[in-house]
């Protein structure tokens, strides 16, 4: 009896070792624990033993049972865990394609323009420090400039950034001048949400460093990648801004092409959607960035990736690219 036990224990281990799928392991646990099998048999011999033989064996027999249910138990388990995914390619399904979003169509549009240009693309963390969003970007606490860019600050002193310029000091720390960098990224603010304001949005980040950079190269930089971008004339106009990080400062504003300047609730009826904030860096920034302020000069400028691609896809409402609707992002005809 003790030798039949065994080998019953033997042979459903060599037979597990060979199952790769579920289907196979639940054929040898019916042969060898199920209804009709031989441990179910001398099981229900039991009763017809002698006294004798019952104390002998019964224990036995059963721990046997039981042994032999946990082993394929665990087998089961660990087929799980090895996450075997099957590829049935037999089924039928729909097989329409997706297509890209309307803002990752603009960001590589203006990545791959501007990395023509010798820029270098780099990336920074959306959990950002105080620090690197806006003290060493010359906005040190309590400065009236954070009321413009409100976000969420996080319980482990961390905040979401507003920002991709934490890049700036970023690229400088690690590269050093001469330097030309650009970072697309994701930026958070706690905003009132309207046709043009999300609280989630893109923005891309460039900055140049050199001797004798101007604002002549600043501008050549932006007109190069808005032609790149919609490939026909704009009609854009530059005034004065102001940002704590870069003196003198500017925005770029581009006639709306939802109502094609005439006023509409996309550009709350001033006819101009506000899209790139820009300007000459200013020396605080350099010397946070560990680069000498009376060698080098440099510009640096955040365009609003996520208006932009409104811009271009003439969409009226920026709240649409973050709803993930598939249904309407169908209707822009991008591959
Ligand atoms: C900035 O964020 C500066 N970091 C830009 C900059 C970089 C200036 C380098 C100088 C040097 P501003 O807050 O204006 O600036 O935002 C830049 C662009 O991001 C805006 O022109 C707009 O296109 C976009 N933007 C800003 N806020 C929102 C928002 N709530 N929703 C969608 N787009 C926004």
């Amino acid at each position: 009896m003790e030798k039949e036990l065994e080998s019953l224990i033997a042979n459903l281990k060599k037979e597990l070792k060979e199952c790769s799928k579920e289907a196979d392991i639940l054929n040898v646990k019916s042969k060898y624990v199920g209804k009709k099998s031989r441990i179910t048999e001398i099981l229900a011999s039991l009763k017809d033993m002698s006294v004798e033989d019952k104390r002998k064996y019964g224990s036995l027999i059963n721990n046997t049972k039981k042994e032999m249910e946990s082993i394929v138990a665990s087998t089961l388990e660990s087929l799980e865990n090895k996450v075997n995914i099957t590829f049935d390619d037999t089924l039928d399904y729909d097989i329409e394609n997706g297509s890209l979003h309307p803002v990752t169509i603009v960001a590589k549009e203006v990545t791959d323009c501007l990395k023509k240009m010798g820029f270098t693309v780099v990336s920074g963390p959306e959990m950002e420090s105080e620090y690197y969003n806006f003290e060493a970007l010359n906005v040190p606490k309590d400065h009236p400039a954070r009321d413009m860019q409100d976000t969420y600050y996080l319980d482990n002193g961390m905040l979401l950034r507003t920002q991709t310029s934490d890049n700036q000091i970023r690229g400088m720390e690690n590269y050093g001048a001469p330097l030309r960098i650009c970072a697309p990224g994701r930026t958070f603010r706690n905003e009132d949400l309207d046709a043009n304001h999300e609280n989630t949005f893109f923005q891309i980040e460039g900055m140049v460093i050199d001797e004798n950079i101007s604002i002549e190269n600043l501008m050549y930089v932006m007109q190069e990648l808005l032609s790149e971008v919609f490939k026909t004339d704009l009609k854009v106009r530059l005034r004065p801004g102001f940002f704590p990080f870069t003196e003198p400062s500017y925005e770029m504003d581009m006639s709306c092409v939802i109502c094609g300047g005439k006023g509409c609730p996309t550009c709350k009826n001033g006819g101009w959607i506000e899209l790139i904030g820009c300007g000459m860096v200013h020396p605080n920034v350099l010397r946070a960035g560990g680069i000498d302020p009376e060698k080098y000069t440099g510009f640096a400028f955040g365009i609003g990736l996520t208006r932009l691609a409104m811009m271009k896809y003439k969409i009226s409402d920026i709240r649409v690219l973050n709803s993930g609707d598939i249904r309407y992002l169908k209707n822009f005809d991008i591959k």
